[in-house]
C-alpha cells in the first residue's frame, strides 16, 4: 500500500525534506505556500504548488480550511504537517481525516493526550515510563495541599502548566514561603497564554541534560526505538545543535529506558513518528513531555540507525505495517547536527534577507537539509531556520572533525547567521568532551560578555 498524492502542509527546510521522501516513492506531491514564500525551492519540484494565503502565518500555514481547501481542490489523499505549524493540532488531525485525508502522524486522541502535559505524564507513569516525581495530576487548588505536596516532593520545584510545554509556562520555586503565589501566577499566565489554567509540580532538577528517545510506531501493535539523541545545547529554549546517540549515558538505564519507550507506544496505540522527552541526571531518565510529530533534528537518528523516519511515517500512513524490526536497528557511529539560522551570532536577532551566494558543504559524512540557494530571499515572516549540517563519522570525535570542515566550507553571504557561534562550538573543549548539560552554553555565552 502507498499514498497517491500528499499535500505538504508546510515550508522551508522540512518541506522539502517530506518532497524528497515522497518522490523517492513515487508518491505525487502538492506544495503549498504563503504570498511570501513564492520562491521557495520545493514548490517548482512539487508536482503542484497552490497559494494558500498572506504572509500572516495565522492565515496561510496555521489555517485548517485554507490547507484542507487546498488538499480538496488538488486531489491530495493524506496531509504531512512537518514540525512547528499545524504538526500537533489534534483539531487538525481530525479535520483533515474527517475530511478523508489520511494525516501523517498519530490520531487526533494521542495528539491531544500528549497536549495536555498533565494527561501526557499521567499515561505515560501507568504505561512504566519514569517520570519527574512531582504532584502526580493537576497541583490541587488547595493552599494547604498545594503545600504539602510541595513539601514531600522536597524543594526546590518547579511548576508547569499542562498548557504549556517547550519550556513556555514554568516557573521556579525554591522556598515554601513563595510556592502559593508562585502558583497563582503560572495559572493566571497559563490561562491567559494557553486558555487552560492548570498546573502540576514536579522536583526541579538542577543540572540534567536533554535526552530525547525516537519511536516509529504503526498503530497495529508494533512499535520500535531508533535510540536516543542529546539536545541539551540549546538558549532559550531554542534547540542549537544536537546529536545521536547521547554521549555518556549510563547503558543500564538506556536500555531500560529505550524498552519502556516502546511498550508505551503500543500501550497508547502509537501512530508515526514520536519522541520522548527527558531529563537525564545522575545515570537516571525522567519523562518530561512527548512529541508527536517528526523533529528538526531526525536526521542525526538517521545517520546513525539507517531509518529514514520520513518515509517510514509515510508508510505508516498508507496503513503499512512498519517496515523494520528492533533487531534490525543498530547503532553504527555518531551523528551532529548544526542548526543554521538567519539570526546575528552575537544578539541573536534574526537577519533575513537575500542570500547573495550559497555555497553548501561536502565530504565524506555530511549532509545538508537546507532549502537554500543563492539569491534566494529569506523571508522576515517565519522562524530563522534556514538549513541544517549534519555530520557523521565511525566515532563522535570523526564526526566533530568533519562538521568542523563543513562549517569552514559553508558560505551563506548576504545575511547574517549563526555559523560562527557554531564554529566556537565545536571547538569548546567542554563540549568535545561530552555530556553537557541544558545550561551549558547560556553559561558560556554568558562568560563570553564578561
Ligand atoms: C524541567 C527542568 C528541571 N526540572 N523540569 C524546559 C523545557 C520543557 N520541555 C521542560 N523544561 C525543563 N523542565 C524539571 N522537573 C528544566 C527544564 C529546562 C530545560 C529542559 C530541557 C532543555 C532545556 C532546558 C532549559 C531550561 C530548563
Amino acid at each position: 500500500m502507498q499514498l497517491e498524492k500528499v499535500l505538504i502542509a508546510n515550508r522551508g527546510e522540512i518541506a522539502l525534506r517530506v518532497l524528497r521522501a515522497c518522490k523517492e516513492l513515487g508518491i505525487k506531491t502538492v506544495a503549498v505556500h504563503s504570498t511570501a514564500d513564492r520562491e521557495l525551492m520545493h514548490l517548482s519540484l512539487a508536482d503542484e504548488s497552490v497559494c494558500i494565503g498572506p504572509a500572516n502565518a495565522a492565515q496561510s500555514y496555521l489555517s485548517i480550511p485554507a490547507i484542507i481547501a487546498a488538499a480538496e481542490v488538488t486531489g491530495a489523499t493524506a496531509i504531512h504537517p512537518g514540525y512547528g505549524f499545524l504538526a500537533e493540532n489534534a483539531d487538525f488531525a481530525e479535520q483533515v481525516e474527517r475530511s478523508g485525508f489520511a494525516f501523517v502522524g498519530p490520531t487526533a486522541d494521542v495528539i491531544r493526550l500528549m497536549g495536555d502535559k498533565v494527561s501526557a505524564k499521567d499515561a505515560m507513569k501507568k504505561a512504566g515510563v519514569p517520570t519527574v516525581p512531582g504532584s502526580d495530576g493537576p497541583l490541587p487548588e488547595d493552599e494547604q495541599e498545594a503545600l504539602r505536596i510541595a513539601r514531600e516532593v522536597g524543594y526546590p520545584v518547579i511548576i508547569k502548566a499542562a498548557g504549556g510545554g517547550g519550556g513556555r509556562g514554568m516557573r521556579v520555586v525554591h522556598k515554601e514561603e513563595d510556592l502559593i503565589k508562585s502558583a497563582k501566577l503560572t495559572r493566571t499566565e497559563a490561562g491567559a497564554a494557553f486558555g487552560n489554567s492548570m498546573v502540576y509540580l514536579e522536583k526541579f532538577l538542577g543540572n540534567p541534560r536533554h535526552v530525547e528517545v525516537q519511536v516509529l510506531a504503526d498503530g497495529q501493535g508494533n512499535a520500535i526505538h531508533l535510540y536516543d539523541r542529546d539536545c541539551s545545547l540549546q538558549r532559550r529554549h531554542q534547540k542549537v545543535l544536537e546529536e545521536a546517540p547521547a554521549p555518556l549515558i549510563d547503558e543500564k538505564a538506556r536500555a531500560e529506558v529505550l524498552k519502556r519507550c516502546v511498550d508505551a507506544c503500543i500501550e497508547i496505540g502509537y501512530r508515526g513518528a514520536g519522541t520522548f522527552e527527558f531529563l537525564y541526571e545522575d545515570g537516571r531518565f525522567y519523562f518530561i513531555e512527548m512529541n508527536t510529530r517528526v523533529q528538526v533534528e531526525h536526521p542525526v537518528t538517521e545517520m546513525i540507525t539507517g531509518v529514514d523516519i520520513v518515509k517510514e511515517m509515510l508508510s505508516i500512513a498508507a496503513g503499512n505495517k512498519l517496515s523494520i524490526k528492533q533487531e534490525d536497528v543498530v547503532v553504527r557511529g555518531h551523528a551532529l547536527e548544526c542548526r543554521i539560522n538567519a539570526e546575528d551570532p552575537a544578539t541573536f536577532m534574526p537577519s533575513p534577507g537575500k542570500v547573495k551566494h550559497y555555497h553548501a558543504p561536502g565530504g565524506n559524512g555530511i549532509r545538508v537539509d537546507s532549502h537554500l540557494y543563492s539569491g534566494y530571499a529569506v523571508p522576515p515572516n517565519y522562524d530563522s531556520l534556514i538549513g541544517k549540517v549534519i555530520a557523521y563519522g565511525n566515532s563522535r570525535d570523526e564526526a566533530m572533525a568533519r562538521m568542523r570542515n563543513a562549517l569552514d566550507e559553508i558560505v551563506v553571504d548576504g545575511i547574517k547567521t549563526n555559523v560562527p557561534l557554531h564554529r566556537d562550538l565545536t571547538r569548546d573543549p567542554g563540549f568535545c568532551q561530552g555530556g553537557v548539560n541544558i545550561h551549558y552554553l547560556e553559561k558560556k555565552l554568558g562568560m563570553d560578555k564578561h
